[in-house]
């Protein structure tokens, strides 16, 4: 394509880059929330959205099949990030990485050096990192979705996942007991189009960087 493709997910992420996508002057010419289409178009012929699933978003940008996407850091760091260059923190989708663990649980007592405790996560790079730091061992146990429910159940002792509001872990009597690190969403640019596109990419970026609220 001799325009440019945005990898964006629907969403929260898809909202919070309306705004951003104004600045650069590009309005979609469809909702994902309603449409089923999944290459969206714009007020620009020249530009074009693909709506993909949040964990994707690094590997179309990575392999050229987008030019450029946003993608939160939790989903950077599993994806590790090879191919990107990540120009901007757009500080939007923000959230906390978190260790949480039934109301009550003794997560002191589990996590003494030397420890063993069983986490059940989406985030299994992150969580690996995090308890090697503190010199626990960690059995890991990888999830797709719903890590609430592991500890209830005797999957796990602990889950780690994202907090925002706190809503999700109060209705299943979970509590954050550690925070990992402040999770945001970054703008993700392929190397090789930034050089081949970049009169066309740098105008975006330039706009996004302008309309980042601090
Ligand atoms: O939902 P889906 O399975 O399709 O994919 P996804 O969860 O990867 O995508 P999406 O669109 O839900 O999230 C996209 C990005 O938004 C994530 O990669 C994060 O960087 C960021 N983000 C910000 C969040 C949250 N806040 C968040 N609260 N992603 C997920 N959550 C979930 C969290 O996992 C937990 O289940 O919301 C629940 C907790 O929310 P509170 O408000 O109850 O604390
Ligand atoms: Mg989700």
């Amino acid at each position: 394509m001799s325009g440019i493709t945005i990898a964006l997910s629907k969403g929260r992420i898809f909202e919070e880059t309306l705004p951003l996508l104004a600045a650069a002057g590009i309005t979609p010419t469809d909702d994902p929330e309603k449409s089923r289409k999944l290459i969206i178009g714009t007020n620009r012929p020249d530009v074009r959205l693909v709506i993909v699933r949040a964990t994707d978003t690094p590997t179309y940008v990575q392999y050229g099949a987008a030019d450029m996407g946003i993608a939160g850091k939790d989903v950077l760091i599993e994806h590790g990030g090879v191919g990107l260059y990540q120009p901007l923190d757009l500080n939007i989708a923000r959230c906390r990485l978190c260790v949480a663990v039934p109301e009550g649980f003794d997560y002191a007592a589990a996590t003494q050096p030397g420890g063993r405790i069983r986490i059940a996560t989406k985030y299994v790079g992150a969580a690996r990192q995090h308890f090697a730091a503190k010199g626990v061992h960690v059995d890991l146990i990888k999830l797709y979705g719903s890590m609430e429910l592991a500890p209830l159940v005797g999957l796990s002792d602990a889950i780690v996942d994202l907090v925002s509001t706190g809503g999700t872990l109060r209705a299943n009597k979970l509590e954050a007991v550690e925070d990992i690190m402040e999770i945001s969403s970054r703008l993700v640019v392929n190397q090789a189009a930034l050089k081949v596109k970049r009169e066309l990419l740098q105008p975006v970026i330039e706009a996004f960087a302008g309309a980042v609220t601090p």
